[in-house]
């Protein structure tokens, strides 16, 4: 049975595009899988923020992770920092990594593209993730289409590492992808990926949103003008973002979404949407609210540290005695 690996940055409010291209399916691989979920709190330090802030957040994706169904009993979950290893395998693999592939990283280039000074963990943060993935053997990780670039990088350092170092020295995983919802759109500029960090609350919707921002946001979506409901991610990035959305949640088809709404009008699909993702964000947030202050969420994760970083240390071992670090008589 192949062991399930995924992490989400503590860096502000998980939105739908979080949910529909990473959490959903962290839910699906439960019953069938070994899965080990993180919140990567050490990702999060890579662009400076208060420590309050990071706490909180730490805080509020874990009590998404099981507020969307990731049930502890089944997986691990637990916060990155508490296992010590991820920074140590980190370093190793930083250093089996080169500049030149760090630099072609499109996420690094976007990132550091918006600032004056850019912080050296922004440039490192793809070998910390192959580091986060290769330390517990993982063979599947369930990801968004924007990850598909640092999987490949952690494939490529895999492979170079065993070639060097030992081929049992790591188990080279797999990048695992949604077919709807892999991607989803800004709600103002639908050519951008939704993201957590745009300055336009508008721009997305977060999991915890009240049903009104919902509306709003959907409701003044950018569409184009011509009326026709038609999936054309050329030509009609805005609907065709809505129609993707509306699939997901609903499991319906694209086509039988555009067969529904033929002729129907922009109008009536962003009504129905709206009562779509009200109505499936409603439980979420109802669990949310039950878990968030509790003390059963801090036993769930010191709990999932200790799991964690027990598999850690077996593969550190065996790492570490691949590169001929540590004592040896
Ligand atoms: P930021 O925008 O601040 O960089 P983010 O919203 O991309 O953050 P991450 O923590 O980097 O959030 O991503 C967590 C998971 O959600 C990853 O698996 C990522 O691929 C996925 N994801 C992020 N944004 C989207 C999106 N717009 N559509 C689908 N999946 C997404
Ligand atoms: N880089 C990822 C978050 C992340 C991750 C991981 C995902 C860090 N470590 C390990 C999967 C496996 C992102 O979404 N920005």
């Amino acid at each position: 049975m192949s062991r399930v690996f995924s992490g989400i940055q503590p860096t502000g409010n998980i939105h739908i595009g979080n949910y529909l291209g990473a959490l959903k399916q962290f839910v699906d691989l439960q019953d069938e899988h070994d899965c080990i979920y993180c919140i990567v709190d050490h990702h999060a330090i890579t662009v400076p923020k208060s420590a309050e802030e990071l706490s909180e957040s730490i805080m509020n994706v874990a009590a998404l992770y099981l507020a969307v169904g990731i049930d502890p009993k089944k997986s691990i979950v637990f916060v990155q920092s508490d296992v010590p290893a991820h920074a140590e395998l980190g370093w190793i693999l930083t250093c089996s990594s080169t500049t030149g592939e760090l630099s072609r990283m499109t996420q690094f280039k976007q990132k550091s593209k918006e600032r004056e000074s850019v912080p050296t963990g922004l440039f490192t943060y793809p070998a910390l993730m192959a580091a986060d993935i290769l330390l517990y053997d993982t063979g599947i990780v369930p990801v968004g289409d924007d990850q598909k670039q640092h999987i490949e990088l952690t494939r490529d350092l895999a492979l170079r590492v065993n070639g060097k170092y030992g081929e049992d020295t790591f188990i080279v995983p797999e990048g695992r992808y949604m077919k709807s919802g892999a991607r989803v759109m800004s709600l103002v500029d639908p050519t951008s990926k939704m993201s957590k960090s745009d300055e336009n609350e508008f721009s997305r919707i977060s999991l915890m949103d009240t049903p009104a921002k919902i509306k709003k946001a959907i409701m003044r979506a950018t569409t184009d003008s011509d009326g026709i409901i038609k999936y054309d991610i050329e030509n009609k990035p805005g609907i065709s973002n809505l129609l993707s959305i509306y699939s997901a949640f609903t499991g319906k088809t694209v086509e039988a979404l555009e067969q529904q709404y033929d002729g129907a009008g922009y109008g009536t699909l962003k009504k129905d949407l709206v009562e779509v993702v009200v109505e499936s964000l409603a439980p979420i947030q109802e669990k949310y609210n039950e878990i968030r202050h509790s003390e059963e969420l801090v036993k769930i994760l010191k709990d999932g540290a200790e799991r964690a970083d027990a598999i850690a240390q077996e593969t550190m071992k065996r790492v570490k005695k691949n590169f001929g670090l540590g004592i040896r008589l």
